[in-house]
């Protein structure tokens, strides 16, 4: 493992490759870790808001039988670095992504084989710069006017309500595999009766053929279905379902499907192994619900965000594991990942504990109808192909969200969303799609291709902002407009009110703990009607207060959390977890100890 400390970064305007020179040789370096932003480790403003290339240098010594051995693979993997990166071993380019949040690789046994006698120097420059064609989009404005802004003063503007964050986010691993390898596998999961099913599609790299024995395990290690060849179907008996957290009480079961490969090129062979964690679990939807193994579901969770002090959005496992335990404490059943894709340890996680995930990509602020051109359609394409790629074994994904709140009233959107949402199903036919929209529901170009209708409202937030009066008359209204409209089910994806905590007043002011509270009270006796017909969910906006842009509603970032960002509950939260149990008692099957009040 590489680079899971502190790597030299040094910041710069442009960008060259680098043969024999060292980052640390072209100027002062700063001690950066990885993964984390390196927005908020210094005390330095201009590297907060930096903007441009910024370079990571290290060197590791790689084991010398790795080098040595012209049969083993060894590749280098970034789990996602904020924005567009560039990678280089030894000065030799190995490696070039477009889009945080999402994993890249390269293979560098060819580069480290050229001098086995030179340590391994890789180097990875990151350019946060955001453009009408990247996802999120963003725009670059310069500041000509000299009397008011020093000269090459620009500013680079955004359309998302997050802090953009920058910089080598997840791990970076070098790992090995034989030359001949398992490259990827495909399981979808179904059952008849007590049979389960596990269709899988194994594809090998590096030969053209190779054997292959496919061995389904049960948690004990029991061997419950075996198969041979790179497709299948393994046939479970007494199958135990992946269940959501709450609706059983064994909820998020896995299966282990070892894949075992073994091939000869004439002189070698080559043995590669691969365990994937599978869960058994269909999901449908029909006009008013959504199915998990063809029962209702009804989604009481919440919107995240990657985002805390100091690592602002680097991987932090105690920071993850602190959030399962309120996911768990609140009664939630389910987030989405708003508004990109979270690190797969994340919807690891999701699985082992039966948190049900929908999984949005990174198309969150497309507002300007540049932003629906050829260029922007086919990166968007190319980004779900990388996400679907990435989580569709997931059973925790139940649903893909191809973007959030994007101009949706505009001409091109009706083709950029039927194109979008339909590569989506050929990639994954197993899933239903959606994106979030903020829009009217009469002029939404995308809504009718979507599965569900997911909405967002900030009723007596940003429209009659202090009137909560108006909060049950107006959404009973959005629900049966768009229910009336599309006759499809129907997710309140966000709603919620900032909070400062410890601002207190009653009657309940703006911005307080107490109108917070109200809100989502008001928001409450309306979805307990309509959760009856049509109304399959509720997401409540946010989890946990995040990091922003400066501006003038935000102070120091948004403070819609029902949990502070250091993770301490606000008065809603409370409000949010007798419901959450309350619900869970209501719809799910639950074992007496996981009943709330509980007294563990
Ligand atoms: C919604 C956005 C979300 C914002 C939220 C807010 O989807 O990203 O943070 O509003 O304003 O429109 O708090």
């Amino acid at each position: 493992i590489i680079c899971n400390s502190t790597c030299p970064v040094l910041l710069g305007s442009h960008i060259t490759p680098l043969d024999a020179i060292y980052v640390t040789a072209t100027g002062p370096v700063l001690e950066m870790p990885v993964p984390a932003s390196y927005n908020d480790i210094t005390q330095d403003s201009m590297l907060r808001d930096f903007i441009g290339w910024v370079w990571y240098e290290r060197e590791v010594q790689v084991p010398s039988r790795w080098v040595k051995d012209e049969g083993t693979r060894v590749v280098l993997r970034v789990g996602s670095a904020h924005y567009y990166s560039v990678v280089w071993v030894n000065g030799i380019q190995v490696a070039e992504h477009e889009g945080g949040h999402l994993p890249f690789e390269a293979d560098i046994g060819g580069v480290i084989r050229e001098d086995p006698t030179v340590p391994c120097r890789i180097t990875i420059a990151v350019n946060n710069t955001l453009t009408l064609t990247s996802l999120p989009p963003g725009t670059i404005t310069h500041m000509n006017d000299r009397t008011k802004y020093p000269g090459g003063y620009f500013v680079q503007n955004i359309f998302f309500d997050f802090f953009n964050y920058a910089g080598i986010h997840r791990p970076v691993l070098l790992y090995t595999t034989p030359k001949v390898y398992v490259d990827d596998i495909t399981v979808f999961t179904d059952f008849a009766d007590s049979t389960g099913l596990v269709k899988y599609k194994v594809s090998v790299k590096g030969a053209s053929s190779a054997n292959l024995k496919v061995t389904l395990m049960d948690k004990d290690g029991h061997c419950v279905a075996t198969s041979s060849g790179p497709s299948g179907v393994l046939k479970v008996a007494d199958v135990m379902l992946w269940w959501p957290y709450l609706m059983h009480d064994n909820p998020g079961y896995l299966y282990s499907m070892e894949v075992q490969l073994s091939a000869s090129d004439g002189q070698s062979t080559f043995e590669d192994v691969y365990a994937l964690p599978v869960g058994i679990r269909t999901v449908n939807v029909t006009s008013t619900q959504f199915l998990i193994n063809n029962k209702p579901f009804y989604f009481h969770g919440v919107n995240k965000h990657e985002d805390s002090d100091i690592r602002g959005k680097g991987l932090d496992w105690p920071l993850i594991v602190k959030d399962f335990n309120l996911i768990k404490w609140l009664g939630a059943n389910s987030f989405r990942t708003s508004h990109y894709p979270y690190a797969e340890e994340i919807m690891q996680m999701c699985d082992r504990h039966g948190i049900v995930v929908i999984d949005e990509c990174p198309g969150v602020g497309i507002k300007d109808i540049r932003s629906f051109g050829n260029a922007s359609l086919a990166h968007h394409l190319s980004v779900m192909d990388e996400l679907v790629g990435r989580d569709k074994n997931h059973p925790s994904v139940v649903m893909w969200s191809v973007a959030n709140e994007p101009a949706a009233e505009m001409p091109p959107a009706d083709y950029y969303f039927s194109t979008l949402i339909k590569h989506t199903k050929m990639l994954d036919p197993s899933r239903p799609v959606t994106f979030i929209t903020d829009s009217n529901y009469a002029r939404d170009k995308g809504a009718p291709y979507v599965d569900v209708i997911c909405v967002n409202s900030y009723f007596s937030w940003y429209h009659d902002p202090g009137h909560m009066e108006v909060i049950p008359i107006q959404l009973k209204t959005q629900f049966e407009n768009w229910f009336g409209k599309y006759k499809k089910p129907i997710i309140q994806s966000e709603y919620g009110a900032d909070a400062v905590p410890g601002l207190h007043s009653d009657p309940p002011m703006m911005f307080t703990e107490e109108y917070q509270k109200n809100v989502l009270q008001s928001y409450h006796s309306v979805f307990d009607e309509k959760r009856k017909q049509y109304v399959i969910g509720e997401l409540i906006w946010n989890f946990a207060d995040f990091m922003t842009a400066q501006g003038i509603t935000r102070v120091v970032g948004n403070k819609k959390g029902i949990f502070t960002r250091q993770r301490q509950p606000k008065s809603a939260a409370f409000i949010l977890r007798e419901r959450y149990w309350r619900l869970a008692n209501a719809t799910g099957k639950l074992p007496p100890w996981t009943r709330y009040p509980c007294s563990l």
